[in-house]
């Protein structure tokens, strides 16, 4: 019993960012991954910072067999592509709003990645944070199934919220 338990709450994705100045956007995804009972850990790591951590993080990712990892970075946004060269778990990229380009800066250093290390790149923001929550959730629900009916009842409470809408019209 005592080892389901662990199993149970061994993390399946992992959540890192550049800096604690992205934890607003990143938030997001971390409300997400509760919301549907994934579990998950949660790091500050810096492609510029602590390079060398980043290393010792892709190693961890790859011996906890994570489904993947979620970073989010803003300006020059390094980190999911070097994590993406270190480790073959899949990266979940989030550009987070930067003040000086809106974002744009890091939606593009996330994005375009050469060929051979792919990044999966998701919206500037919280958007894109709660997407790749969401994402991550459907890649865990290809195998597990208790993930796969709380991901559902997620779309179908969604759909339902627009029907309840007193302004949607039923056509
Ligand atoms: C990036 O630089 C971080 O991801 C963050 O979005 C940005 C600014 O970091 P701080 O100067 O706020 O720590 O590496």
């Amino acid at each position: 019993m005592r080892g389901v338990t662990q199993e149970q709450s061994a993390p399946r994705v992992g959540v890192v960012m550049g800096s604690r100045s992205d934890f607003e956007t990143m938030q997001g995804a971390l409300d997400v991954l509760r919301d549907l009972g994934v579990p998950n850990e949660t790091r500050v790591l810096s492609a510029h910072r602590t390079p060398h951590l980043l290393a010792t993080y892709a190693a961890r990712a790859e011996r906890l067999n994570l489904a993947c990892i979620i970073a989010g970075a803003g300006g020059a946004a390094h980190l999911p592509g070097m994590l993406a060269a270190f480790t073959r778990v899949p990266v979940l990229g989030v550009p987070v709003q930067s003040r000086a380009l809106s974002g744009v800066d890091s939606l593009h250093s996330i994005v375009q990645m050469p060929a051979g290390v792919p990044v999966a790149t998701f919206a500037i923001g919280v958007a894109g944070a709660k997407n790749a929550a969401l994402f991550a959730a459907a890649l865990i629900a290809t195998t597990d199934e208790a993930t796969r009916a709380r991901l559902d009842a997620f779309r179908a409470a969604q759909t339902q919220a627009v029907l309840d809408d007193p302004f949607f019209d039923g056509h």
